[in-house]
């Protein structure tokens, strides 16, 4: 039976335009592998993996028969001063895949949850050392880091924080982004220019003083806006001011983590251990919704100290550690070292760039950019109506190429699974390439 025009109508969707969608809904009903239904019956190739989420394919068996074994045997635990086993045995597993040096996992419900808890680790780390004037957080230009309070105000997407600029947090200061295109457009990976650019957190710590500076959050890749691969020596030097001042350094691995760049995590890929990794989507392989915040072990160290009775840190969700959720992580790790994903996916890396970039030579492209599984294209705006053109290539690839392809504003963003038949990816590209020659 089809969604009624009652149940459309009823649904506030996020980061959607509403009224557009509600004209001609595109709407999924199942998912198996590669592949999406629609409602009217069409099977479409997914080639964003969920939003990010879903590198190993849709309805993974060994992921589904997990969630459907726990959901029937531990339903929910609570979570606070009890605890159900699952949570203790993911954390276990996704410290094992991490690069040495972290030691404890907190769990959330998803990335933006997961901003938000790294701050506040990193403001009670800071305090509990004694140094409780470290108030300041630095995040970038261009940054994602969620819609809460915390990860908006670190985040640097404008239209993100443009409603809601007089509450945002204080205290907070952005780096400069580093997409300049009369340096680095058209860059194949890790673009060569723009590693001084880290210089902005020297000017900062001049400014306030590096003593006030809590911490520094970034995505070793921008993903959101569009994908921003650091230049070289970027977070190299990033890690270097951090050092120098005492700052913690937070990575926002939301996307990156879990195989989108080839490894576990980005740290590992490029060689740079930031204080905290925040991660989501991948975790579970999008099943469940759940986030974690991963800390070296001298950062739970600091917090424990005082009265063994008393809680450490006063902060959790109803849902950290979700037994459900718990149990689909265990079984999303495991699928990834048992099917070498990781490896797969650094070994699609080449071919996906070379299919990303053949469309560089069209004329309603500005740029391209791609690290790892991660690409983007951007394309001219309408002088008119920003945004309109991407939009209408999703839709078009939607009714008329059975393909996903997400849009940010103009920004085209391509997420192909972690175990994409390199055909897939040719095809996915040829059929883009149609839809602009299409379109004016
Ligand atoms: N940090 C990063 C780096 C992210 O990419 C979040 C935090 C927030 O996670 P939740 O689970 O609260 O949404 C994200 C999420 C896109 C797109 O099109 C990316 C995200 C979300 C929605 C769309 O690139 N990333
Ligand atoms: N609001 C109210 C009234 C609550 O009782 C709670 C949790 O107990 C929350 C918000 C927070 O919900 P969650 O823990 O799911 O983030």
């Amino acid at each position: 039976m089809n969604t009624s025009h009652e149940a459309v109508q009823s649904y506030w969707m996020p980061f959607t335009a509403n009224r557009d969608f509600k004209k001609q809904p595109r709407i999924i009903v199942a998912a198996e592998g590669h592949y999406y239904r629609t409602e009217d019956g069409r099977k479409l190739y997914d080639a964003f993996s969920g939003l990010w989420t879903t590198g190993l394919g849709h309805c993974h068996p060994r992921i589904v028969e997990a969630v459907q074994n726990q959901v029937a045997t531990l339903d929910y635990s609570l979570g606070f001063q009890a605890a159900s086993n699952k949570a203790f045995e993911l954390a276990e597993k996704v410290i094992s895949m991490a690069p040495p040096g972290y030691s404890k996992v907190f769990f959330t419900n998803s990335g933006s949850e997961s901003a938000d808890t790294s701050l506040k680790v990193a403001l009670g780390y800071h305090r509990s050392r004694g140094e409780g004037h470290r108030t300041r957080l630095i995040g970038r230009e261009k940054g994602y880091h969620g819609v809460n309070f915390g990860g908006m105000s670190v985040g640097g997407m404008s239209p993100n924080r443009k409603a809601f600029g007089p509450s945002l947090l204080p205290c907070v200061d952005h780096l400069r982004h580093t997409w300049v295109p009369e340096h680095n457009a058209f860059s194949r990976g890790q673009p060569q220019w723009g590693a001084h650019l880290a210089e902005d957190l020297e000017r900062l710590a001049a400014l306030h003083d590096g003593s006030n500076i809590a911490a520094v959050i970034v995505e070793p890749v921008s993903g959101s806006s569009g994908i921003l691969p650091p230049p070289v020596g970027y977070l190299e030097r990033l890690r270097e001011i951090c050092d120098y001042y005492g700052i913690l350094l937070i990575f926002d691995e939301v996307i990156t983590a879990f195989g989108r760049v080839g490894a576990g995590f980005a740290a590992e890929r490029f060689g740079v251990m930031p204080d905290i990794i925040n991660m989501a989507k991948g975790l579970t392989n999008g099943v469940i919704p759940m986030g974690a915040v991963m800390v070296r072990d001298e950062i739970y160290e600091t917090f424990m100290h005082g009265p063994q009775q008393a809680i450490e840190l006063f902060h959790g969700y109803t849902y950290s550690g979700h037994p459900v959720a718990a149990a689909a992580g265990i079984a999303a790790l495991e699928a990834y070292t048992e099917e070498e994903t990781f490896e797969q996916a650094r070994a699609l890396e080449q071919h996906f760039e070379d299919q990303l970039h053949s469309l560089a030579d069209h004329p309603l492209v500005t740029d391209v950019r791609n690290f790892g599984l991660m690409g983007g294209i951007d394309l001219v705006s309408r002088t008119d109506a920003i945004g309109a053109r991407g939009l209408e290539v999703h839709k078009k690839c939607f009714w008329e190429e059975d393909i996903v392809v997400r849009n940010g504003g103009d920004i085209l963003q391509f997420s192909p699974f972690l175990n994409a038949h390199p055909e897939d990816i040719t095809m996915t590209f040829d059929k883009v390439r149609g839809v602009l020659d299409r379109i004016d």
